[in-house]
């Protein structure tokens, strides 16, 4: 494996107790060592941070902006956070751009009536009156950069109050209040502690809050690998939640079924994948835009086989809304010292912009990489196939570069 200093930082951070805050001014360059030269806070500090934030907005409206596919975690800590703004008079709308396409996903919100709204990015451009009713944007779960609304929102000038995460550090991030701590393993911890910490009292006999518990378990539980890779902090917040949280309500979330979509993805990445060096890659083709959350899923499986620590899965998404093809990938890895958020910036590099195709956190990472020109036109099914073999010897090659470095594994020309 190549040498990432991001890993090496973790390894460091997880010997030191106290989680590390990030500056509030944008890291120059584009290293996430930056994440080193913040000061060390308590978690008293913290509170109060957000207690400070929470009462300087008091009678604001707030937008929550959520990552375009949320997963449990991110939804139910933007619960977590409206709930505890409620307290303090500030009104809070959860929105994302894309798809909620997980089963489990469709059931948590379904089931516990989690307030959410969906805000396609055409639909929230023309809503951009809208906007003007909201004081202040909130990032959950997301640095902005896996978030489609985060630019309107820019455009719009809607000032960013705070933004509450573990991924990486991504380059750029400001707010009113940063807190972001890439050694805790979901942001349902970090809401969590703001509860248990008193900025709300959590009452057994109110069906809010004990279905906002159940979805925080739920979200702790699957950014966890089920409490697998869970640390002291989680456990703590795990013990907290369960005096609250519904455990029928949360099994009948986990029973969804897959569906015969993800389930013929997962058929696809069984039969094309190939290992390298304990590294499973599988492409998987092309896709419906509703269909993509099969790829993180296809990912989480093959990452199951023996002799595998780490799985990485793509395909081609067509979004008929925008007549977009992109590459979407996931990688799921069990090998502590595999940096995600290096290995994807690492791999893909960056766009004309300047932008990573992706990141991740612990575990986790995914990639976007838009397909521009080349997009649509796949009734010509010569051109499909041709698409389709470019694309995925390049996504190979540049990923076998990382995994078996210094062999020359693709002769091209
Ligand atoms: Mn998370």
């Amino acid at each position: 494996m190549h040498a990432s200093p991001l890993s090496t930082l973790d390894n460091l951070v997880e010997l030191t107790p106290a989680p590390i805050e990030v500056p509030t001014e944008p890291t120059n360059g584009r290293t996430s060592l930056g994440v080193t030269t913040g000061s060390i806070r308590t978690n008293e500090q913290r509170v109060e941070a957000l207690r400070q934030s929470l009462e300087r907005h008091r009678g604001d409206r707030q937008l929550i902006l959520l990552q375009d596919f949320p997963d449990p975690d991110a939804l139910s800590s933007a619960w977590a956070y409206k709930l505890i703004a409620d307290r303090f008079d500030i009104q809070c709308d959860i929105a994302y751009a894309g798809t909620l396409s997980h089963q489990e996903n469709i059931a948590l919100v379904r089931l516990t009536g989690l307030p959410l709204l969906r805000w396609p990015c055409q639909a929230a451009k023309s809503k951009e009156r809208d906007l003007g009713m909201y004081q202040g944007c909130v990032l959950i779960d997301n640095q902005g950069t896996t978030c489609q609304l985060s630019e309107i929102v820019r455009q719009a000038q809607l000032p960013v109050i705070a933004v509450i995460d573990h991924h990486s550090l991504q380059d750029g991030v400001q707010a009113e209040l940063i807190d972001i701590r890439v050694n805790t393993r979901a942001t349902a911890t970090i809401m969590t502690q703001y509860l248990q910490a008193g900025l709300l009292t959590l009452d057994s006999s109110v069906a809010e809050h004990v279905k906002c518990a159940t979805a925080l378990m739920h979200g702790l539980r699957s950014d966890t690998n089920r409490l697998m890779q869970a640390q002291e902090e989680d456990f703590l917040a795990a013990a907290y939640l369960s005096r609250f949280y519904d455990s029928q309500l949360l099994n009948t979330v986990l029973l969804s079924s897959r569906s015969k979509q993800v389930m013929d993805v997962i058929e696809r990445s069984l039969k094309n994948r190939s290992i390298h060096n304990n590294f499973c890659i599988a492409g998987v083709g092309y896709l419906r835009y509703d269909d993509r959350d099969a790829i993180p899923q296809a990912a989480d499986f093959l990452v199951t086989e023996e002799n595998v620590h780490t799985a990485v899965v793509y395909g081609i998404v067509h979004d008929e809304d925008h007549e977009v093809e992109l590459i979407v990938g996931s990688l799921r890895t069990t090998k502590i010292t595999l940096d995600p958020d290096e290995f994807i910036k690492e791999a893909f590099g960056q766009d004309m912009q300047g932008r990573f195709f992706g990141g991740g956190r612990s575990q986790a990472g995914g990639f976007e990489i838009p397909m521009g020109f080349l997009s649509g036109l796949n009734e010509n099914s010569e051109y499909a196939k041709l698409k389709w073999s470019v694309y995925d010897t390049q996504i190979k090659q540049k990923l076998l570069h990382l995994v078996n470095p210094g062999k020359n594994v693709i002769h091209t020309g």
